[in-house]
């Protein structure tokens, strides 16, 4: 017997995957168990057209919808679903609630230069004080202000701006809320004052007329409409505000010990690395280490900052597939497992990392200006982002150590990158500290404890982490070589002076 059924879609930037959790009742331990099951996968991918780069959002829906057609069909009944995807990407509507255009990826070139110009404009500290976030390209602020700019008449005709998840629910239940996680990823929302800064936005030329009242992950936004239902075959579940961002989902699903501060790292196509905190801390210092404070589910705040993460290595498995070097993730990291150590080691948050295509070449040319050995093969190059990012996460971790006082004991390691063993290992040996990585799908996971919560089987966020403790296994990474470690930490961190 089920105590209750939910259905989780998660979107990450390079695919999209549908859930079910089942909540079962105590078993022997005395502890009640979520078990998860994948339902559906499928790709995402950023479409290129004429310049621009956007999302196939009506594919997505597509995604969506078959995903819960089939839910029915395997015979599960959720009683409700929520939707998390990627922070900061929106889609506008007309004053009829029609999509005006396509949504930019957030990647779209539109962006180049905003954020350096906006700073030029109003000053880091002064924009800082007011987002309380990292300055970076994709921040939702830089694409409206570009759009403004160019006097888009998409901005001028729109009546409503729903963020990716919010905009999907939408389509989904004909109901427009504006879910908080995802709105303090758009550096228009003032987090220590809990409000839009509507006076940003008029300096900027964007309208304050598309910013709904956010509402707080655990609400429920509506049923499914009837049209819907009829299309699909299946009764009104009703969509839950998730945490709607993935990385505060799978912040949610993290297991850590109750009532002490932890540090974490979300690996995906970013690499996230943070901790949890009740208040955002916006300070002088932690702008100059270029952290964000991003709202989190129960009230948090998650001090935290945006590494480029295994973007690079799915950008060059792409290029040599595309090559028609098909290469398996697995292959690549066993490649990486068997190459040098240290060779050669890039900052992998060099801005000329982050936009798409000709990865392998700007991974060479970057370490060809360092006066390094060039990666000549697909391990030697695997192996290079690797150790890179390991030690890019050791220095978050020190620099974030130096804002909140705290020694943390070790690294909780959750999403689809601990697939990648090595890099887990190697982050362990970097850092110097025990590693514990686990759930994979902890934003499917942390999305489906808010639907706990909003039904009622959840009273809170700590009762939820503990039903993921309860439900997932850990596993743990000793460190070793801190010698070689330490060496290749000093060059890193000439690396990234630079
Ligand atoms: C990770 C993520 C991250 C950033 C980026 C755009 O998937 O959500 O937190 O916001 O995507």
């Amino acid at each position: 017997e089920k105590l209750a059924t939910v259905l989780a879609f998660d979107l990450g930037a390079g695919s999209g995957r549908a859930l079910i959790g089942e909540l079962l009742p105590e078993g022997p331990d005395g502890a009640p168990k979520l078990a998860v099951t994948e339902i559906h996968r499928f790709p995402n991918h950023a479409i290129a057209v004429n310049g621009h780069l956007h999302w196939d959002i009506l594919r997505l829906l597509h995604e969506l919808k078959a995903a819960i057609r089939k839910a029915f069909q395997e015979g599960y009944r959720p009683q409700t679903f929520g939707i998390d995807t990627w922070g900061v990407d929106f889609g506008l509507l007309d004053a009829g609630g029609e999509l005006l255009g396509n949504p930019y990826h957030y990647r779209d070139p539109q962006t180049e230069g905003v954020a350096e110009e906006l700073i030029a404009r109003f000053g880091k500290e002064s924009l800082y004080e007011q987002g309380g976030l990292q300055f970076m390209p994709f921040n939702t602020i830089n694409q409206l202000f570009a759009m403004s700019k160019a006097a888009s008449p998409k901005l001028a005709a729109a009546d409503t701006l729903l963020l990716t998840p919010d905009l999907l629910a939408y389509f989904l239940t004909g109901k427009k809320v504006c879910e908080f996680t995802m709105a303090t990823t758009t550096q228009l929302y003032r987090p220590k004052e809990q409000a839009w800064n509507t006076e940003l936005m008029e300096k900027l030329g964007i309208p304050s007329r598309l910013f709904l009242e956010p509402i707080h992950p655990g609400r429920t936004i509506g049923p499914l409409t009837p049209e819907v239902c009829e299309e699909l075959d299946v009764p009104a579940i009703e969509a839950v505000a998730v945490g709607t961002h993935d990385t505060e989902s799978a912040v949610a699903a993290v297991p850590a010990k109750e009532g002490e501060p932890f540090a974490y790292l979300v690996c995906g196509t970013w690499s996230l690395l943070g901790t949890e905190l009740a208040q955002p801390l916006v300070t002088p210092e932690a702008m100059a280490l270029d952290f964000s404070n991003e709202g989190g589910v129960g009230g948090t705040y998650q001090l935290l900052k945006n590494i480029m993460g295994l973007w690079i290595l799915q950008e060059c498995k792409r290029e040599w597939e595309e090559q028609g070097r098909d290469v398996s993730y697995a292959e690549l990291v066993a490649l990486a497992e068997r190459a040098e150590p240290f060779r050669s080691l890039i900052n992998p948050d060099d801005p000329t990392f982050y936009a798409p295509a000709g990865m392998v070449d700007r991974i060479r040319a970057y370490c060809r200006e360092t006066a390094q050995p060039v990666p000549e093969s697909m391990g030697e190059t695997a192996r290079c982002v690797l150790e890179s990012l390991a030690l890019r996460y050791r220095q978050a971790l020190e620099q974030m150590e130096e804002l909140t006082g705290h020694a943390y004991e070790g690294l909780h390691m959750v999403g689809g990158g601990i697939q990648n063993k090595l890099l887990c290992r190697l982050t362990a040996d970097a850092i110097g500290r025990r590693v514990w990585t686990g759930p994979v799908e902890a934003s499917a996971i942390g999305n489906m404890l808010m639907q706990l919560v909003a039904l009622g089987q959840c009273s809170n966020l700590q009762v939820a982490r503990r039903l993921v403790a309860a439900s997932f296994p850990v596993e743990a990474y000793e460190p070793s070589g801190a010698a070689e470690w330490d060496r290749a930490y000093e060059a890193f961190k000439q690396l990234a002076a630079r």
